[in-house]
C-alpha cells in the first residue's frame, strides 16, 4: 500500500497564539518566556520578526534582550496554548482517525486512506491549512511523504507557512542535499564525527562504504545509512491505540538475588519510559509484575499523582511496590513492569514556568537521542547498568491493552 504520512508543526507557536489573541503584536518581534526584567528565564520561543534578529528557543532572556531590545517580551498564557493545540488535533481527526500529537503544536497523519475522499495530498494539506486559519487563526507548516522520518524533516525545510510534498520513491534524492544536522537523532557530537570523515550531508552519509562507516559506528552504522536515505518504518500511533506500555524479562534461572532482580526491572523500566516518550506519551499507573516458580503469577500497581515519562518519578513509584513483591519469599522466573493510563503531551503545558522540569526534559531528551544513535545500552542509570555485567535475560516488548 503507499503510505501517505502527513506531519504538522505550528509556526512559532506560543508566539502567534499570542499575535492572534492581541493584534497589535502582528508583524512585531514577540519574545515569549518571561518579561523583559526576568534575569533568570528562557525564551520559549520567538516570533519570525524576533527570529531576525537571532533570538531563538531556550536561550537566556537577557541574551534576546540584549540582542533584539525593541522586542515585546511576555510571559504566556498556557490555557491558551492547550486550547489552540486542542483545536488542531480536532481539525486533523476531521481528515483521518489516525492522528498522533507529537508534541503541543506537532502531529503525524496517516493520510494513506484519505486520498481518494479528499483528491490526494494537495488538497489535504490546503483543506487542514486553511480551516485551521479559519478556527484559529494560526499558520502552520505540513509536509507529506512516504513516512514519518521524511516528513518531520520537510516540514521543518517549508517553515513557515509552508506546504511540501514529496513522492514516493524522492525521500532519498530530497534528502541528499541536506546537512546531517538536519536529521532526527544526529546530534552535534555525531556529525562532529560525520564532518570530521568528509560527510557532510545525508546524499554523503547514505553513498559511504558501509564497511568502514560499521568499524567507527558499529551496528548503529546500518541504521544511520538507512535513515539518511530516508528509510522508516515508524507507525503513526493514534492515542486510543496505545493502552499501554509493558516490558519483562523471563530469566534463564530462577533467580533468589533481588540485587539482580532489581537490577533487571530498573533497566526494564528505562526501556518502557524510553519508549514512552519517544511516542510524546506519560503514563499515571505504574505496576509491577512478578511470576515466581511455578508460574503463580502476582501483580502490584501504584497511581501517581499525575502522568509522566521522567525516570525519577516511576522509579520512586516502584520502589514502594518491591516489599510486597519480595514478601513471598520464592525464587522469581520472570519480573515486569507495565505503564498505563498514558495521555499525550501534557507535561508540554508545563514548560511555561516550570525550569526544573524543562530541564529534565531536555536531559532525558539527550538521553534518548543518544539511546537511538548508540543502541540502548549507551547510557544507563547506575542501577540498571550493574545488570549488563551479570547474565542478560530474555527481554520482551509489548504495546497493548493493560487488561491482558
Ligand atoms: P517548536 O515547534 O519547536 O517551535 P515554534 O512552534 O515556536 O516555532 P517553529 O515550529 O515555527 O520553528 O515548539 C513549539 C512550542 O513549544 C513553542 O512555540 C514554545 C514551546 N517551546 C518551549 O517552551 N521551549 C523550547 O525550548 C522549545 C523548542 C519550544
Ligand atoms: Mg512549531
Amino acid at each position: 500500500m503507499n503510505r501517505r504520512i502527513l506531519h504538522i508543526d505550528m509556526d512559532a507557536f506560543f508566539a502567534s497564539v499570542e499575535q492572534v489573541r492581541d493584534p497589535s503584536l502582528q508583524g512585531k518581534p514577540l519574545i515569549i518566556g518571561g518579561s523583559r526584567d526576568d534575569l533568570r528565564g528562557v525564551v520559549s520561543t520567538a516570533s519570525y520578526e524576533a527570529r531576525a534578529f537571532g533570538v531563538r528557543s531556550a536561550m537566556p532572556l537577557a541574551t534576546a534582550k540584549r540582542l533584539c531590545p525593541n522586542g515585546v517580551f511576555m510571559r504566556g498564557n498556557r490555557s491558551a496554548y492547550a486550547e489552540a493545540s486542542h483545536t488542531v488535533h480536532k481539525i486533523l481527526e476531521t481528515v483521518s482517525p489516525r492522528v498522533q500529537m507529537a508534541s503541543i503544536d506537532e502531529a503525524y497523519v496517516d493520510v494513506s486512506g484519505s486520498q481518494t475522499l479528499f483528491g490526494g495530498d494537495c488538497a489535504i494539506a490546503s483543506h487542514i491549512k486553511s480551516e485551521i486559519r479559519r478556527q484559529t487563526g494560526l499558520p502552520c507548516t505540513i509536509a507529506i511523504s512516504p513516512n514519518k522520518l521524511v516528513s518531520k524533516v520537510a516540514s521543518d525545510f517549508a517553515k513557515p507557512d509552508g506546504y511540501i510534498r514529496i513522492a514516493a520513491g524522492d525521500e532519498a534524492a530530497f534528502l541528499a542535499p541536506l546537512a546531517v544536522e538536519k536529521l532526527p537523532g544526529l546530534g552535534p557530537r555525531l556529525c562532529e564525527r560525520l564532518n570530521a570523515l568528509g560527510i557532510a550531508t545525508l546524499g554523503e552519509l547514505a553513498a559511504y562504504d558501509p564497511s568502514l562507516l560499521e568499524r567507527r559506528f558499529g551496528a548503529h552504522a546500518v541504521t544511520m545509512q538507512r535513515r539518511a536515505r530516508g528509510d522508516s518504518r515508524c507507525e503513526v500511533i493514534p492515542e486510543s491505540d496505545a493502552k499501554s506500555i509493558g516490558r519483562e524479562t523471563t530469566f534463564a534461572e530462577d533467580l533468589t538475588d533481588w540485587e539482580a532482580i532489581e537490577r533487571a526491572l530498573f533497566r526494564l523500566m528505562e526501556r518502557g519510559l524510553s519508549a514512552l516518550r519517544e511516542s510524546g506519551m506519560e503514563a499515571r499507573s505504574v505496576t509491577l509484575k512478578v511470576r515466581y516458580t511455578g508460574f503463580e503469577t502476582h501483580t502490584h500497581a501504584v497511581t501517581l499523582a499525575s502522568a509522566t515519562s521522567v525516570d525519577s518519578v516511576v522509579f520512586a513509584a516502584i520502589r514502594k511496590l518491591l516489599p510486597k513483591a519480595k514478601a513471598a519469599g520464592r525464587p522469581v522466573r520472570l519480573i515486569g513492569v507495565t505503564l498505563s493510563q498514558l495521555s499525550r503531551g501534557q507535561h508540554q503545558l508545563q514548560w511555561v514556568g516550570s525550569e526544573v522540569l524543562e530541564k529534565w526534559e531536555r536531559a532525558l531528551k539527550s538521553i534518548d537521542q543518544l539511546r537511538g544513535r548508540h543502541g540502548f545500552d549507551a547510557l544507563r542509570s547506575a542501577k540498571s547498568m550493574e545488570a549488563l555485567n551479570g547474565r542478560r535475560p530474555r527481554d520482551s516488548d509489548q504495546t497493548g491493552d493493560p487488561s491482558e
